[in-house]
């Protein structure tokens, strides 16, 4: 069939897809490099030479420097792989429309949701319709929405949408409306734009098709029950006429909201529509539930038996596609002659819409996206990134790659052409059951693997394990966007979670160090463990904020006197360090306020979520404590929205990570003033003064709003008096020891 199509023309021989190396500041990076290295090990070598005698006072002090010092080199050392060759991918959509147009294989998309009260079903359907009217024949997707929640609330928005799409779709093909999320769009467009007047009547009539349909939705949500001319209407809501179904106890629920199948489905205009499926996967208490990786192995199931698609795209609810061409631009790098039978995977860049103009909360990836993951990408290696990534069936089901089997790629995919609906529906209960994974290589060889929070991720490193390739491709234009955590409680519970999960790849025996010998080349190994290490990374760093300003308040001196050599490698690494990562987040289009804010997260990060994580993995690895999924809310009060526009940082929140953000101002801002005052200006003290000073003024909204602000995003009071509690005997101990 390849063969065939390729002498029906479209740039005969020519590949879909191209990769560039990026040239750029090559020797500049190389010097700086270089300089860093030597600097580092200069530090080392100061360390090990001034190490105070046993008995003398502050040895430990040094001691714990000197460990966070080669632990922080270590570390720059593995960021620095990443660093090397960066690639760029350009996809020949047209090429491939020339040559495959007709035999275009079919594509399943997956939309997760766990909760109808975290993920409003209006923004769910919202994204559920951006994917039904990708730019691709209906007849080829599918689109399956997985409601871990198990909600006849979500099964209703959903039987909304499949009504709207019959007028939605027709709009978007006729107006070549972008985005086709109706929520994005409409806020995005306001009624006297541009697309407005041209298309007229046309225009109003769909918003307010939509809008009455989100308040339907809305007002259902509000009520907490489906109206009951509704239920009586169609029998899927008899699924939850038994009283016993909870989000956590029933049966398998699949319904085919849309047959694509046969082509009497048809929207508005007489066009037909993509299959809609709807999926809650059978809850038991008993049985393990897998978080989001078991409800992808069932969607990967089910698929099977209604579509059994050849590609997968995944996204998660709250990421709507910004680009109607992203299937074909995707499939490109799966469909190349040349090189495509080995790709894996294709990762696209997780985007939000709602990012603030200087991102208070570092949620932007953007030297992520722009520069570290385009490295990756560069050694065909790029994580999976849990969203926004296409798939081949066959490798995430865990298939070998092989170079003489011909991929499947069959465009026959609906296999079951001629079954009844009621039919199909029963066999994919079946396939959802609890039961059917029982004894089996579900999560372990198959599909995406359990029993680690990073489930994405390490299904990437496997399926790479398994000789297939990876392409990260990161379009000028957003693929898909999301929405950022917008409080502070939100985004450092997603980091904990993230980094919690990654440390756990890194202990367990799928290591990328250990494991893709042969497979995954010795940079991407070592990059990966940039994001592996997130969680012992805390350590290290609060060692290093925590203990030279108790140091300061009892005059023991850390660093080099200013003016001698050995001072000079300090401030060189320094300022080196900062001024390339303020140029790296600049040339990536960050604001340099937004770097500013960028350092003040990470510090907040490391020396919380990522600690937390840290102790959280060890206890679990002991067997102390379960993992627990942390759900990141999408919705918001109108209050936190407020202060997220206004770049006013949230602090409301009573768990442990506000104590110690605000123990460690506190404990920085005390020693500074107290040093300042018992020592003057003393020389030997101004590296330490300096560490500290820069840590009060990236800390200054802490100070700010433990001690000036007076809005409900402050410290609780529980909080603040803990945190002053701690900080004052932290100080009392490094006097009273001096
Ligand atoms: C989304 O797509 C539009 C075009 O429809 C583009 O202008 C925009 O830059 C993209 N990204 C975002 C964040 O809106
Ligand atoms: C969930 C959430 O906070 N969404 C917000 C994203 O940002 C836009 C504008 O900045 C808000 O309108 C949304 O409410």
């Amino acid at each position: 069939m390849a063969v065939e199509s390729r002498e029906r023309g479209g740039g005969q021989g020519l590949p879909l897809f191209e990769t560039k190396k990026l040239g750029g500041a090559r020797i500049g990076h190389k010097v700086f490099a270089a300089t860093i290295l030597g600097c580092l090990g200069w530090i080392w070598v100061y360390r090990s030479l001034h190490l105070p005698r046993p008995g003398e006072k502050g040895r430990w002090a040094w001691v714990g420097m000197f460990v966070a010092e080669v632990l922080f080199g270590l570390y720059w050392v593995s960021t620095q792989s990443v660093r090397w060759n960066a690639v760029c991918q350009y996809p020949f959509k047209e090429r491939l429309s020339q040559r495959y147009e007709n035999d275009l294989p079919a594509v399943d998309v997956f939309v997760c949701t766990a909760d109808p009260e975290a993920e409003p079903p209006a923004m769910v359907v919202s994204t559920v319709l951006s994917a039904m009217s990708f730019n691709y024949p209906p007849e080829k997707l599918s689109v399956y929405l997985s409601d871990d929640g198990g909600s006849a609330l979500t099964f209703y928005a959903l039987l909304e949408a499949s009504k709207f799409s019959k007028r939605w779709i027709p709009f978007c093909k006729k107006f070549k409306v972008e985005p086709r999320s109706p929520g994005a769009y409409f806020a995005r467009h306001s009624d006297v734009g541009r697309e407005a007047a041209a298309a007229g009547e046309e225009w109003f009539a769909t918003r307010k098709l939509y809008e009455d349909m989100k308040h339907r939705i809305e007002e259902a949500m509000e009520r907490g029950s489906v109206p009951m001319e509704v239920k009586e209407q169609h029998e899927g809501f008899s699924e939850w006429n038994n009283p016993t179904v909870t989000k956590r106890d029933h049966q398998s629920i699949v319904k085919i909201v849309i047959d694509g199948r046969q082509g009497d489905a048809v929207d508005d205009v007489g066009c037909r529509l993509p299959t809609l499926v709807y999926l809650a996967r059978e809850k038991r208490p008993q049985c393990p539930h897998n978080f989001k990786a078991g409800s992808m192995n069932a969607l990967i199931r089910v698929s099977s038996v209604i579509s059994n698609a050849p590609v997968i795209l995944n996204l998660d609810c709250d990421m709507y596609s910004n680009n109607s061409d992203s299937i074909r631009d995707a499939l490109c790098f799966f469909m190349d002659e040349e090189r495509g039978h080995q790709m894996g995977f294709v990762q696209y860049p997780q985007n939000f819409d709602n990012i603030t103009k200087n991102d208070i909360y570092f949620n932007f990836f953007r030297v992520f996206n722009e520069i570290e993951l385009r490295e990756m990408g560069g050694y065909e290696a790029a994580p999976y990134c849990g969203t926004g990534c296409f798939h081949r069936r066959e490798s995430l089901c865990g298939r070998q790659y092989s170079r003489d089997r011909e991929p499947e790629w069959s465009c026959e995919a609906r296999t079951r052409r001629d079954e009844t609906v009621e039919r199909l529906e029963e066999d994919a209960k079946l396939v959802a059951d609890c039961s059917y994974e029982k004894g089996s290589q579900w999560g372990k060889e198959m599909g995406v693997s359990y029993g680690i929070a990073a489930e994405d991720v390490v299904t990437g490193l496997r399926i790479l394990c398994r000789g297939w390739r990876s392409v990260y491709y990161n379009p000028k234009r957003e693929a898909f966007l999301g929405v950022a955590p917008n409080t502070l409680d939100l985004s450092l519970v997603q980091y904990k979670r993230w980094s919690e999960g990654m440390f756990q790849i890194f202990i367990s025996r799928y290591c990328p160090l250990a494991i893709g010998h042969g497979h995954i080349p010795f940079g991407a190994r070592l990059g990966y463990c940039i994001y592996l290490l997130w969680a012992p990374l805390s350590l290290p760093t609060l060692f290093y904020v925590a203990v030279p300003p108790v140091c300061l308040l009892r005059g023991v001196s850390l660093f080099p006197l200013v003016g001698s050599p050995w001072f000079v490698p300090f401030a060189c690494v320094f300022l080196a360090r900062n001024a390339y990562s303020l140029a790296e987040a600049v040339s990536c289009g960050a604001t340099p306020r937004a770097w500013w804010n960028s350092q003040r997260m990470l510090l907040i990060r490391r020396t919380t979520a990522f600690f937390f994580a840290f102790a959280d993995a060890v206890l679990n690895s002991l067997g102390v404590s379960q993992i627990a999924f942390d759900l990141t809310a999408k919705v918001a009060t109108e209050d936190t929205v407020a202060r997220y526009e206004k770049e006013i940082m949230d602090f409301s929140g009573s768990s442990m990570m506000f104590v110690s953000i605000a123990t460690l101002a506190l404990l920085n801002l005390f020693c500074l003033v107290g040093g300042l005052m018992k020592l003057g200006m003393d020389f030997k003290f101004t590296g330490q003064m300096v560490l500290g000073g820069l840590v009060v003024l990236l800390n200054s909204p802490v100070y700010h709003a433990l001690f000036i602000r007076r809005d409900k995003g402050c410290f609780l009071a529980s909080v603040v008096f803990k945190s002053f509690v701690l900080a004052s005997v932290a100080c009392s101990i490094g006097i009273l020891m001096g």
